[in-house]
């Protein structure tokens, strides 16, 4: 979704997965990297003015692969930072670093984590590493908590954590164009009627979300019943994420 969407951002896209990635624009370089590998995150860093890590393992797995991936992984990117001039990081955290509160809660940046899983636990540590990274080294992350970055709200939870595709790139202009960051928590989340987070205090980067997810209320409500009030979906901000067994293989 972004590929496309962030060519205003900079001259030269440095694209990078673990799997292949196809037809690179002249302006994409493409680099094929496994996170576990300190050199050649070290490699895929070196050169970049900024850095957007929506990499690794992004929902509920084993803990094999999100341990290589979002702490190994988390631990190299830093490190290859440290050495690469320290490029501001926008960091993909997740709202499963507080799965657990009810969606009847309103969260403030500083609320206890409450994990629902262990890929919100790594997340957890993302957010703690980058905090050390910033308060011993400097290091600027933007800390952001994604709630579901959609093209459309899908499901009745999404009337609160939806956060449209136009939301989440302005935020990143903001984040790569404020003078000082610093390493804050950002909630990604669009302006919400029955959202649960408070970002009164980004007044100064420069971001104000608008889209809104009760655009899309009625149609689904028209589409899908709406959960009863004890089904997890409704109950918390995690929704189904808080009933997945930990996984074994
Ligand atoms: C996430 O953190 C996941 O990466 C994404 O797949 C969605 O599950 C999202 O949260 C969500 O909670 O909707």
């Amino acid at each position: 979704m972004l590929r496309d969407r962030l060519t205003h951002i900079a001259p030269i896209l440095r694209l990078a997965d673990i799997a292949p990635i196809a037809a690179p624009r002249p302006w994409e370089e493409i680099v094929q990297c496994d996170l576990a590998d300190a050199a050649a995150v070290e490699a895929m860093v070196a050169g970049c003015d900024g850095i957007l890590h929506l990499g690794g393992i992004s929902v509920e797995r084993p803990f094999a692969p999100i341990m290589q991936a979002n702490i190994l992984g988390l631990y190299n990117l830093y490190e290859a930072a440290r050495a690469q001039g320290q490029p501001r990081i926008l960091f993909a955290s997740s709202n499963h670093t507080v799965g657990f509160w009810q969606q009847s809660d309103r969260l403030r940046p500083d609320c206890p984590y409450r994990p629902d899983g262990l890929y919100g636990v790594s997340k957890v540590f993302g957010e703690a590493l980058a905090r050390m990274y910033f308060d011993k080294f400097g290091q600027e992350t933007a800390l952001l908590r994604i709630g579901s970055c959609t093209e459309r709200p899908e499901n009745h939870r999404m009337l609160g954590s939806w956060f449209s595709h136009d939301d989440f790139l302005r935020l990143i202009e903001a984040v790569f164009r404020v003078p000082k960051l610093g390493c804050p928590v950002i909630w990604g989340a669009s302006n919400n009627s029955r959202g649960w987070w408070d970002n009164s205090h980004l007044d100064w980067l420069g971001w104000q979300p608008q889209d809104n997810a009760e655009d899309y209320a009625a149609e689904i409500a028209r589409q899908q019943p709406p959960p009863a009030p004890d089904d997890p979906l409704a109950r918390f901000q995690g929704g189904l994420f808080t009933q997945f067994p930990i996984y074994k293989d």
